[in-house]
């Protein structure tokens, strides 16, 4: 904090926005792209909400100037963006498309011409449908399918993208693609599940190697969502430490210690190292290949306890397994997408969740934001107070990690834009920028208008941009004649 009230962020702090190729690009036939696994998957009936597909999504395809015009009004000093691996190998395999080549170069030259930095991701979820046909990330091969489209990238863009990101969410890939099969491909398949949570890490190595040799000048790293698990009684803290390691172990211990979580040894349905075969020799010299940073995604903390002995959920709990229930503590704000607005888990996920594990390695917060039921009014605004009172809270939190002496170097809201929301479909709007899906207008909200100051600034300003209360509140002291909003 300095002496006027703000909270000041550190001199080359990164302010970033966040999307994903297929959440926002549609032109999902376009110019030779061959079909992924979510363009499967959201035209099968009952998958998305309402039946909502990718095909024409923010339509970024065509309207990517005007998304980089929105960077540029928030003042964004870098652009996280995917690459749609089957525009760029129809198949998933072989020579590149060109003209798919052709559209991450107009994009990456126009952020570059704008001041804004890419940091490209080069899996978002939307595999090739070919190489999901042979196994998808269940097929140890996909370590070589990867590492093959790494290079093809490196090759293109690594001249001017100083950020790659090797995967996004891998643990979403796995647990919500291949074990409960919320997302794509839709499969519900234990084995598959921790088949593909250790391929996914054999192909990043194999990806940041590729990279490496391609686009020797970039930074590298991998982005992961982390979970602040909070056991709500002392009985329920083993409970919350085994999802933990179910979630962030199974990632983090084999990319920085080598080995899969101690505490799930033996335990087949989550640990790789449990299966017979699965894990190979040398694999972990693979997968702890060196990183330039670690990139952490963020919404909300869960809630956990046991099951009370007679078996009936109380009042805010939900069944979650065997004797275990996730809870909905009263008297905290839920989003649209029913999660937990508590903003000081993001400061408990990099203080005790990862500084410990990744010491002095530079850290980024590559999602976190908030959906609501946002509308136009009749100024033709989108108000969205809640939006801004959540960045506000977490920002705050962020910046009291910084403090603690986490170094966390920069951080993307997720996201630029309303977007294809997943399972979702369009109902969840995440975005700074509302999107009228009928006619593609953009709209920056108060939001919006709210990160750019924050950006323009360098620091999270008190709310109205005002002194801090007590700073107020002396001010008034000493002139009784002051009015206005109370504060
Ligand atoms: C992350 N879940 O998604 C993704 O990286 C984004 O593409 C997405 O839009 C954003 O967070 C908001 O949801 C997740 O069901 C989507 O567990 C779903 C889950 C987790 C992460």
């Amino acid at each position: 904090m300095s002496g006027d009230g703000q909270l000041r962020f550190p001199d080359g702090f990164l302010w970033g926005a966040a999307t994903a190729a297929y959440q926002i690009e549609g032109a999902a036939d376009a110019d030779g792209k061959g079909q992924s696994i979510w363009d499967t998957f959201s035209h099968t009936p009952g998958k998305t909400y309402h039946g909502d597909t990718g095909d024409i999504a923010c339509d970024s395809y065509h309207r990517y100037p005007e998304d980089i015009a929105l960077l540029k009004r928030l003042g964004a000093g870098a652009y996280r963006l995917s690459l749609s691996w089957p525009r760029i190998q129809p198949s998933g395999r072989g020579a590149a498309n060109a003209k798919g080549l052709d559209y991450y170069n107009r994009v990456i030259d126009a952020l570059l011409e704008a001041g804004i930095q890419p940091a490209v991701t080069l899996y978002h979820w939307d595999l090739p449908q070919a190489l999901q046909d042979e196994g998808g990330w269940a097929n140890r091969d996909i370590a070589d399918w990867f590492a093959e489209f790494a290079g093809i990238a490196g090759e293109a863009f690594g001249d001017r993208v100083p950020k790659w990101i090797t995967l996004n969410e891998p643990w979403v890939s796995a647990h919500v693609g291949y074990r409960d099969g919320r997302h794509a491909p839709g499969i519900r398949d234990v084995a598959q599940a921790v088949a593909a949570n250790h391929h996914l890490l054999l192909a990043h190595g194999r990806a940041v190697a590729a990279l490496r040799a391609s686009s020797p000048a970039s930074a590298v790293g991998i982005t992961l969502n982390l979970t602040v698990e909070r056991p709500v009684t002392p009985e329920a803290a083993a409970h919350a430490a085994e999802l933990e390691a179910r979630q962030n172990g199974v990632y983090l211990d084999p990319i920085f210690h080598g080995r899969y979580p101690q505490l799930l040894d033996g335990n087949a349905a989550y640990s790789p190292a449990a299966v017979p075969g699965l894990v190979r020799d040398g694999d972990f010299g693979v997968i702890g290949a060196p990183l330039d940073f670690l990139g952490v995604n963020f919404y909300a903390p869960h809630y956990v306890d046991l099951l009370n002995p007679d078996g009936e959920p109380r009042r805010g709990q939900t069944v979650t397994g065997p004797g275990t229930v996730s809870v909905q503590p009263e008297g905290l704000p839920i989003t649209a997408m029913n999660w937990l607005v508590e903003a000081g888990s993001i400061r408990e996920l990099l203080t005790r969740v990862v500084a410990p594990v990744t010491g002095e390695l530079p850290v980024y917060i590559t999602e976190n934001g908030s959906a609501w039921h946002d509308y136009v009014t009749q100024d033709g605004q989108v108000h969205d107070a809640e939006r801004i009172s959540y960045l506000r809270g977490h920002l705050a939190a962020v910046h009291a990690a910084i403090a603690d002496g986490v170094p966390l170097k920069g951080y993307f809201a997720w996201s630029l834009l309303d977007n294809f929301e997943w399972a979702e479909g369009y109902a969840k709007r995440f975005g700074l920028a509302f999107v009228d899906f009928e006619t593609q207008r953009r709209i920056l909200k108060r939001s919006g208008e709210f990160y750019a100051s924050v950006v323009a600034a360098n620091a999270l300003l008190s709310p109205g941009g005002r002194p801090p209360m007590s700073v107020r509140a002396g001010l008034i002291a000493k002139n009784a004649t002051v009015s206005g909003p109370p504060l």
